[in-house]
């Protein structure tokens, strides 16, 4: 079986101090976050940034200066930021980062109903502009998939030449007005996928490690990290990403899965080995 690639979200755009004190908000607590996560086996960072008082960002500035200061430390480690970024903001603040042309970035395929009034925008002109910009600038889109029919717009947008293959999908599962956390989601949605792609689950709150165990089992890839969830166990907080981490390395030892240093990631996910 492929080996496995974890991804740690070590930031998010919502999930505050108030909810685990070791949320990252300033450029040094970014790359505690990623470095920990790094060293406990992640090849792979999902990036999200704040200003210092944790509002989340798209700003290039912000963005650059994080990336730098997480790659100064860890050269190999491969970043991928959001472009989904927080509700409310525009296409344009979103896109940001991909003027900085990282290797990966993600692209939401479709909207989702947080919860309330609270509504993650994603129309389909939205998709289209961001999986042409990322083809034009080589960055290869991770597709967040909330629900089933959100991979059916990637195969309908894929046909219309705005997302190339191989795709790479992300299945996030267990969000609000998103598809549940349940295994026997988990397997729908696994085999709703095309031929080919290869996929990273991602479980929100307490589904971050029963997905990971099915994906691990599944030959997919995992992805931790406090934008998910906050929690280590039941009630125990996570004194960093990288306890997070960690525990799906100990799950994927115990099942004989090898994990997968960045150059492998790199392979695994079509990416140009770095020079
Ligand atoms: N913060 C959410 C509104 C992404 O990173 O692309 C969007 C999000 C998805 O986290
Ligand atoms: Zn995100």
């Amino acid at each position: 079986m492929e080996k496995l690639i974890i991804t740690a979200a070590i930031c998010g755009a919502e999930v505050l101090k108030e909810h685990n004190p070791a949320v990252p908000y300033t450029i040094e607590e970014c790359v505690r976050e990623a470095k920990s996560a790094y060293e406990a086996g992640a090849s792979l960072i999902h990036l999200h940034v704040r200003w210092d008082d944790g509002t989340p960002t798209q700003d290039k500035g912000r963005f650059k200066a994080v990336m730098d200061a997480i790659k100064k430390e860890i050269p190999d480690v491969i970043i991928q930021p959001s472009t989904g970024g927080a509700v409310g903001m525009t296409d344009d603040e979103r896109l940001q980062p991909t003027e900085l042309n990282p290797e990966m970035a993600t692209l939401d395929c479709g909207t989702l109903n947080f919860g309330g009034d609270e509504v993650f925008m994603n129309t389909e002109n939205t998709i289209k502009y961001f999986g042409q910009r990322m083809i034009e600038r080589g960055i290869k889109p991770e597709l967040e998939v909330f629900d089933k029919s959100m991979i059916d717009m990637a195969l309908r947008l894929h046909k219309k030449g705005f997302i190339q293959t191989p795709m790479h999908f992300d299945l996030v599962m267990g969000v609000n007005g998103g598809i549940s956390g349940d295994l026997r989601d988990f397997v729908f949605l696994r085999h709703s996928l095309p031929a080919g792609a290869t996929y990273t689950v991602a479980g929100i709150g307490r589904f971050e490690f029963p997905l990971a165990m099915a994906a691990i089992i599944d030959g997919g890839h995992v992805r931790v990290g406090f934008e998910d969830n906050v929690y280590l166990s039941k009630g125990v907080l996570a004194k960093s990403n990288g306890e997070l981490v960690a525990k799906v390395v100990r799950m994927a030892k115990e099942l004989g899965r090898e994990i997968a240093n960045p150059a492998e990631a790199r392979q695994i996910l079509g990416l140009k080995p770095l020079k």
